[in-house]
């Protein structure tokens, strides 16, 4: 009996696997599952056994029931998929085009500042966004009670991680790892607990510059800013340092880019130029002689070396290049707007 029962689960299971409809899977369902099937008089015939040929029968029909249900329940699943897709395709319907996509303005702008930058000699250096104190202050010459450090400024993790602020941790990063010369830039998302305005965004990007070598001199920094302004801004940018104060770098400079849109006059379209407002000067971001202390926190030979870096926003960039007057557009993700840019 034993025999019959597994030549009837192999029939029943492979006559299930190749049903062609669901009718025909009913038709099997009732043929061996159903209350008349010869698989439920076997079970039901069990109690008249032998002692010894219950067991047997009863564990290998038992066996036979289940897979043969399985069996039913998977292949009706298929035949329902089946089923499905094809309500779901019609061949006489006509095409749908489809969308091309395009870069996203800030995506554009960064891909053509970092391709400037590069054929400048840079390499591309990358950082985490979630980083330490001692990358995003510490070793960047900031103490415990600068005020970039308080809360109101800064995003800080529960455990004791933050947000970066901005993208000079990845000039620590980078001379941890190697050593001089070094010529990285980097850029990526940063953030600080900002009231968000026309020009400042909880979340913006930067563009991060470092080279450290033997002799390197402010003039070349203010060269290597030239060069970029020019090429991305047009061929008659200049460039402006004003003093400032970074606790990393030294001497520290704020640099500004004249003003494409109304070449540097301050007037634009009969007026006061708007993107400049009659200044002549855009301020587009920081920079500096690295201060000695950054390359001792390192271990670099701060006799011996010197170097410089800039870092400055990429939506500020964009906003001149583009005329964007209000930084939230970039983040709205409103196609209106983002179709108007990028190639
Ligand atoms: C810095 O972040 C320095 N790490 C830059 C630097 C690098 C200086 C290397 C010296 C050497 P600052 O906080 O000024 O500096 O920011 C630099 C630029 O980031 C600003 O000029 C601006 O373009 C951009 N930026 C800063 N905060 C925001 C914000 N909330 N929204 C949009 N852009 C911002």
């Amino acid at each position: 009996m034993v025999r019959e029962i597994d030549e009837l689960r192999e029939a029943a299971i492979g006559a299930i696997n190749t049903a062609s409809d669901l009718k025909s899977l009913e038709e099997l369902r009732v043929l061996y599952a159903g209350r008349r099937s010869r698989l439920r008089e076997i079970l039901s015939g069990i109690g008249q056994l032998s002692a010894e040929e219950r067991p047997v029968v009863g564990q290998a029909a038992g066996k036979a029931q289940r897979e043969i249900d399985s069996a039913l329940d998977k292949r009706q699943l298929a035949l329902q998929d089946l089923a499905e897709q094809a309500d779901a395709l019609d061949v006489t319907l006509p095409g749908r085009r489809g969308h091309r996509g395009r870069k996203h303005p800030l995506t554009a702008m960064t891909d053509e500042l970092v391709d400037v930058l590069r054929s400048m000699g840079f390499a591309v250096a990358d950082g985490p966004e979630v980083d330490d104190e001692f990358h995003n202050f510490d070793a960047l010459n900031t103490p415990a009670d600068h005020p970039a450090r308080d809360e109101h400024d800064t995003f800080y993790l529960d455990d004791g991680h933050l947000l970066r602020t901005h993208t000079s941790t990845v000039q620590i990063r980078v001379m941890e790892n190697q050593p001089p010369p070094v010529r990285v830039i980097s850029q990526g998302r940063c953030y600080r607990k900002e009231t968000v305005d026309a020009t400042h965004h909880m979340v913006f990007h930067q563009i991060e510059g470092l080279y450290v070598d033997e002799g390197v001199s402010l003039a070349e920094l203010k060269g290597t800013l030239t060069t970029l302004g020019r090429q991305v801004m047009g061929d008659q940018t200049e460039i402006r340092f004003r003093p400032h104060f970074f606790p990393f770098t030294e001497p520290s400079v704020e640099f500004d880019f004249s003003c494409s849109i109304c070449s540097g006059d301050g007037h634009a379209g009969g007026g006061r130029c708007r993107v400049c407002k009659g200044t002549g000067w855009i301020e587009i971001g920081g920079a500096g002689m690295v201060d000695p202390n950054v390359f001792r926190s390192v271990g670099y030979d701060a006799e011996k070396y010197t170097g410089f870096a800039f870092g400055f926003g990429i939506e500020r960039v964009a906003m001149i290049r583009y005329g964007i007057d209000d930084i939230r557009l970039f983040f709205e993700s409103d196609l209106r707007f983002t179709r108007q840019f990028g190639g």
